[in-house]
Parts: C-alpha cells; sequence; structure tokens
C-alpha cells in the first residue's frame, strides 16, 4: 500500500529512525537552513522542527535527503526495481501466441490503473478560506544570508496546457513578498513557462489559473521534479511509481485537481503580463543564482488540513536533499534513455556536478564516432540538454567510481582531438553562461580510439596480475602474517 500523505510517512520514517524531532524553537530564517545542512552533510535524518519561530506548524525538511528514505519513500530495497519494472514495460511488445497474450493480461490492466483518480473531497479542504489568510502564517524559510527574501522550496505547481488542457506539475520556487504574493521562478526552458506563454500568446492579456500543492505523500512531492516529456501528466509518472492512484481534488476556486492529501494548497493567479525581480537565491550550484524577473503568483484561497505540516528542502553547496532526489531520478530514468540508445550501459551525476555540469556516460561501442552520436543524443534529450560536460567512456569503465573515471579518462584523451564543443541551451542558473540560459557545452569523448577513426597506433592492454599468481599469493599471503 502506498502512503496515503505526508504524515503517514513521517509516522514510517519515525519507526525506521529515520526522522528526528526537534521541539526547540528555531527560526527559519537562516537557522533551519543551517541545522539541516549539517545534518544532510553528517547522512542524518529527516528533521522535523516542531516549533518554528513566527509559526504554529510545524515544519518537515530533509524527507528524502538520504538513499535509504528515498527507498522508503518509493517503498523498494534499492532504485534497481524500480528501474527493472519500468525495463519490463518498456520491452513490452505485442506478446505472440493466445497464451503469452493472456499472461500480459494483468500487466495492462496495471496500464490502466495509470490515471489519477479524481475524488469529490479530501483533507486538504478541511480548512478554506477565501479571506483572513496571510502567507506570513507558513514557516517559510529564508535559506542563506543574501537570498532576495523567504522562499516557498517545495511547491507542487499545477497549471493546464491553454491549448492542449494537459496537466502539469513543476517545483518551482515561490519568493514570498507580503502577505499574498509570491514570484514564480519556473525558468524558460520548463513546462510552466510555457503553458505562461502559450497563455500570453493565445489571449494576450488576462491570467494563468495556478494551483499550488504543499506537502503530499513522498511519491507524488517527488514526482514534482521528474523530466517527463511536455503534456505528459506527472501525477500519471506519481501513479506508476506509487503502483495505486493518486486522488486528486478539484480546487474552490480554479478549474484545476490538487492532490487531495495536501496539507496545504494555494489557489491563485499568474498576470500574464506582470513581472517582478526574484532572486537572488541560494542555489544548488552553492552559489547565489542571481536576481531576474519572472511572473508575480497571487493567492486568492488557501485550503489545508486543521493541522498542516509545511514540508520544505533547501539546495546550497552540495551534496543536499536534491542530490538524493536527483539520483533517484537518474536510476529511473535511465532505462528509458537505454531504449532509445541501447548502446548506453550505464550514467553517473556525481554530486559535485549537480546535474547538469557533468553526466559520465558509459557506452558500448560498435561503430566510429559513436561517442560523439551519444553526446549530441543527450543534448536533444529533455532536461539532459542542459549537461554542460559529458564524459563518454568505454562499457568496461565503472562510471559509479569517479577515480576510475578521471584516472581512465585521462589517460585515454587526446585533448585537441577527443574534445567537442557545441552551443545550445544551457541551464538558466549557469552562472557562467555568456548569456543567461544560452551557452556551450563540451563532450569528452574517452573511449578507445579505433583504426577506423584515423587511430593508426596500437592501444595497450589495461595492466591486470596473471591470476594464478594472484591465487599463489592469496595463499602466501596467510604465512606472511600480517593484513593487507
Ligand atoms: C527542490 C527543488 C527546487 C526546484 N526549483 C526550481 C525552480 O525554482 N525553477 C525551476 O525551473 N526548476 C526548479 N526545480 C527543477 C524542476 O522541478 C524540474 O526541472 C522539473 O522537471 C520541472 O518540471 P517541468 O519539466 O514540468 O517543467 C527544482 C527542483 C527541486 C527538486
Ligand atoms: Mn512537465
Amino acid at each position: 500500500m502506498a502512503y496515503q500523505d505526508l504524515r503517514e510517512f513521517i509516522r514510517k520514517l519515525e519507526k525506521e529512525d529515520e526522522l528526528k524531532r526537534i521541539s526547540t524553537e528555531v527560526d527559519p530564517v537562516l537557522e533551519i537552513t543551517e541545522i539541516t545542512d549539517r545534518v544532510t552533510k553528517a547522512g542524518g535524518p529527516a528533521l522535523l522542527f516542531e516549533r518554528p519561530k513566527g509559526s504554529k506548524m510545524p515544519l518537515l525538511i530533509n524527507m528524502l535527503g538520504s538513499h535509504r528514505r528515498v527507498n522508503l519513500a518509493l517503498e523498494v530495497s534499492g532504485l534497481s526495481e524500480v528501474a527493472e519494472r519500468i525495463q519490463s514495460y518498456v520491452n513490452f511488445q505485442s506478446p505472440q501466441g493466445l497464451f503469452n497474450k493472456l499472461k500480459m493480461l494483468p500487466k495492462l490492466a496495471e496500464i490502466g490503473a495509470f490515471f489519477p483518480k479524481t475524488v469529490k473531497s479530501g483533507p486538504c479542504k478541511e480548512v478554506i478560506r477565501k479571506d483572513g489568510f496571510s502567507l506570513h502564517e507558513f514557516p517559510i524559510l529564508k535559506c542563506w544570508p543574501q537570498d532576495g527574501g523567504r522562499f516557498i522550496t517545495w511547491p507542487l505547481v499545477i497549471t493546464k496546457n491553454p491549448e492542449t488542457g494537459r496537466r502539469n506539475v513543476g517545483i518551482y520556487r515561490m519568493q514570498v513578498e507580503g502577505e499574498r504574493e509570491t514570484g514564480m521562478h519556473w525558468q524558460t526552458q520548463k513546462h510552466g513557462a510555457e503553458h505562461f506563454r502559450r497563455a500570453r500568446s493565445k489571449f494576450g492579456e488576462g491570467k494563468l489559473e495556478v494551483a499550488v500543492a504543499i506537502g503530499s505523500d513522498p511519491v507524488t512531492c517527488l514526482a514534482g521534479a521528474l523530466p517527463v516529456p511536455p503534456d505528459m501528466d506527472e501525477m500519471m509518472f506519481a501513479v506508476f511509481l506509487r503502483r495505486e492512484p493518486v486522488e486528486m481534488v478539484a480546487c474552490e476556486t480554479l478549474d484545476l485537481e490538487v492532490p487531495a492529501n495536501a496539507e496545504i494548497v494555494l489557489e491563485g493567479t499568474v498576470d500574464l503580463n506582470e513581472f517582478r525581480t526574484e532572486g537572488p537565491f541560494g542555489d544548488h550550484t552553492g552559489f547565489y543564482s542571481l536576481a531576474g524577473d519572472y511572473p508575480v503568483f497571487r493567492v486568492q484561497c488557501i485550503t489545508q488540513r486543521k493541522d498542516p505540516i509545511y514540508l520544505t528542502t533547501i539546495v546550497g553547496p552540495p551534496p543536499q536533499e536534491d542530490f538524493f532526489i536527483g539520483h533517484a531520478i537518474e536510476r529511473i530514468f535511465l532505462p528509458v534513455m537505454r531504449m532509445q540508445y541501447p548502446e548506453i550501459v550505464d550514467i553517473s551525476m556525481p554530486a559535485e556536478g549537480i546535474f547538469h555540469n557533468l553526466m559520465i556516460v558509459a557506452i558500448r561501442k560498435s561503430y566510429p564516432g559513436q561517442a560523439r552520436k551519444i553526446m549530441n543524443a543527450i543534448w536533444s534529450l529533455g532536461q539532459a540538454m542542459f549537461t554542460k560536460v559529458i564524459v563518454v567512456v568505454d562499457h568496461d569503465v565503472d562510471v559509479q567510481h569517479h577515480r576510475e573515471v578521471v584516472w581512465k579518462t585521462l589517460c585515454a584523451i587526446d585533448p585537441e582531438r577527443d574534445v567537442q564543443f557545441v552551443l545550445g541551451p544551457v541551464d538558466t542558473l549557469d552562472h557562467a553562461a555568456r548569456v543567461q540560459d544560452f551557452g556551450s557545452k563540451m563532450g569528452i569523448d574517452a573511449t578507445r580510439k579505433w583504426p577506423t577513426e584515423g587511430f593508426t597506433r596500437p592501444w595497450p592492454d589495461q595492466i591486470a596480475m596473471d591470476p594464478a599468481v594472484k591465487a599463489h599469493v592469496d595463499q602466501l599471503w596467510k604465512t606472511l602474517g600480517w593484513k593487507p
């Protein structure tokens, strides 16, 4: 059974010794960040701040800040289980023969069950307020000293494509300005920003409806970060991952639906012609992202539980909670990448590369130039387009061992020959790019070079001891009287 809501997951974390309650009053301005940063970096538990200063409600942070808690959230013992499940759908082909067709029936039923379910009401409707509310009631963090203000950091921002009517859910931070307004930091290549642009070109003026859910069952919360294609509902993926429908309920004032189990829902609009300075914000690059112009979200109604728990997270110098979220996404989407590019053996995005700065890819090379083909493929693959540096290595390099990658990559390259630069879209947060959102990317072909690629010198074997000698020395060792 999937977790029904955030609090059920909190109970599970507590049972598994993965949650610490903090009853001391702590300030959401900087202090909660400092505590969380230390705890995440030490591999510590999720934190439930019971008395955030200036607010009556508790605050949960670091919920998915370890591999183990991500596994608990997904109810697996390892991410390979999720990858295998996805793989089984990727391999799903029209089976031959009646018996095989029948065997597929349960799988088809499972596919049919991937849709979110609409319900009439839910816990997020326990308290409904169309006036007399303020965002200052919530323990919203100011994360780092130079931040432009307080930021809602884990909102599920829900919009509809004004042309297709399809839903999108994305996590885009929201800077609080006054009691009922926030910024809406959807970066230009993200689907929320696209909905905003489509609405602008269709209507010219007016407003785009936006619903924001804060705190839900952990998989639904995670789903907001999934890089699924445009017009594919993240909630369907949440259902797939939960193996149980997500219950959605209609908003009070908008033609949108939100997860019924949410702790807090903000209903409002974004004016199609209003922009305001947003930021700076201490970002997951470990640097402040610069202030920029973003749309303004106006809250018109808040629905919530009677005793809501405010879910948040921080980003900053890596590793932070988002590294564990990103790692889960990397593992979940690897089978999907391999469906299109079966030569990919494995990939790795080290924490220090903060996702879009470094991807290491191992391929089974079977024709000349294939490493460069894979680079170009990745630069055209959804949000992987942002990857600033791609290193392609042969299949026998273990990309999960970064020392091995550094060693073998540096041995394998003739830099002038093996480095390739391209121009294209880059991550909005890349402060080194020549202009925001556009810049260069680098691919390093660290595979063995072949004669058919113009390399005519012999390529040496990697050193490895003779197995018989190793076995003999293993025996000998016992007589040496010390541990190696
Ligand atoms: C904690 C957290 C905060 C994030 N903040 C932002 C943000 O402020 N702006 C943004 O564009 N993406 C942000 N992201 C990344 C997006 O959620 C992610 O790219 C997602 O795939 C976007 O959804 P979309 O593809 O439907 O646009 C954040 C992700 C996480 C996990
Ligand atoms: Mn999307």
